[in-house]
């Protein structure tokens, strides 16, 4: 049996994520890394493969909405490249469907600090793609990956603020297609699910990013999960890592491990940040792989073995 199968449609129900049935759902997967950098890695073999043995029911496909790592991003391109990664997009969301796989549309913000800054364009994009995936029952969206700070500014992205965004947004993609589960990033790289939780945005439907790298981020950011859970938030991790935020760094296991239990026991989604060879501890395959699906064991980084080792729990 897929997932798919196994769960049908999923949708929110006080502070989970359910299946058909109204019983909690725990979506464990893999984020890609930039879309637009690494595409080949969309490809029905490697899905497949994740789905088999690693035991993975989610891919996350990162659509960086803004110029990072020498690669335009979706808003600051051309409609040519635009309607290339509209493509591609479409292209991991059917490869999922037909793996039985959910799929996790991300407008990845970040050099962007603030979704604000591209509101006309993330409208644009979901606008495109809403019709193409509304029949997509595995389909979630995830409308802004991180609010952050103006590094020059130091000027944060306040909560005020994603909502000022997720309420122009969110109605656009309902008008198109009611029934997704939409996912909505916090402030401060998606740290703040405490200010959410304060003032949740007013729709069904809805959950809140909350986003941790284990070496960087440890008791104080996991008080911050448990408030908001004791408030009724429903979270997704929609990336995490088993290193530092950088994405580089050293690996922890025993935050790792307490991140996980926690979790597990709140039955919380989580996804692991990335699907490349680039040269860094967060990713999943070694620099010297240079197959995109059919790996093997010794294709797989620290990060990837942990992975593993994290795709089997629940
Ligand atoms: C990092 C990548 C790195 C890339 C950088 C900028 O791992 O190769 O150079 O982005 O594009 C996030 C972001 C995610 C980051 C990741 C690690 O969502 O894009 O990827 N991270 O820094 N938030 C916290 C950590």
């Amino acid at each position: 049996m897929t997932p798919f199968e196994q769960y049908g449609k999923l949708h929110v129900e006080g502070k989970n994520l359910v299946d058909a049935s109204g019983k909690p759902v725990v979506l464990k997967g893999i984020s890609t890394h930039n879309l637009n950098e690494y595409p080949d890695y969309v490809n029905e073999a490697a899905f497949k493969q994740f789905r088999d043995e690693y035991n993975v029911n989610i891919m996350r496909l990162a659509m960086y909405a803004a110029f990072a790592d020498n690669n335009p991003g979706y808003a600051d391109s051309d409609d040519e490249h635009r309607a290339k990664l509209e493509e591609l997009i479409l292209k991991g969301v059917k490869i999922c469907a037909d793996l039985g796989l959910y799929c996790l549309v991300d407008w990845h913000i970040l050099f962007d600090y603030n979704p604000n800054m591209h509101t006309d364009m993330a409208i644009r994009f979901f606008k495109n793609i809403a019709p193409k995936l509304k029949d997509y029952d595995n389909v979630i969206y995830e409308i802004c990956n991180e609010p952050n700070m103006n590094m020059e500014t130091k000027e944060e992205t306040t909560w005020e603020d994603v909502k000022r965004y997720a309420n122009q947004v969110i109605p656009e993609i309902k008008n198109i297609d009611h029934e997704k589960v939409i996912i909505v990033g916090t402030p401060t790289w998606s740290q703040r699910v405490d200010t959410a939780s304060d003032s949740p945005l007013e729709y069904d439907n809805i959950m809140y990013a909350l986003h941790f790298y284990a070496d960087t981020h440890r008791d104080k950011l996991r008080d911050i999960c448990k408030y908001a859970r004791s408030k009724n938030l429903p979270i997704f991790v929609t990336e995490f890592g088993v290193g530092r935020a950088d994405g580089d760094g050293d690996i922890n296991d025993e935050e790792s491990a307490k991140w996980l239990d926690l979790l597990d026991s709140e039955k919380i989604s989580r996804v692991i940040w990335n699907l490349s060879n680039k040269n860094e501890t967060s990713s999943i395959l070694v620099p010297s792989c240079t197959k995109t699906y059919g790996f093997a064991e010794e294709d797989l980084t620290e990060c990837g073995k942990r992975m593993k080792s994290i795709m089997s729990r629940m």
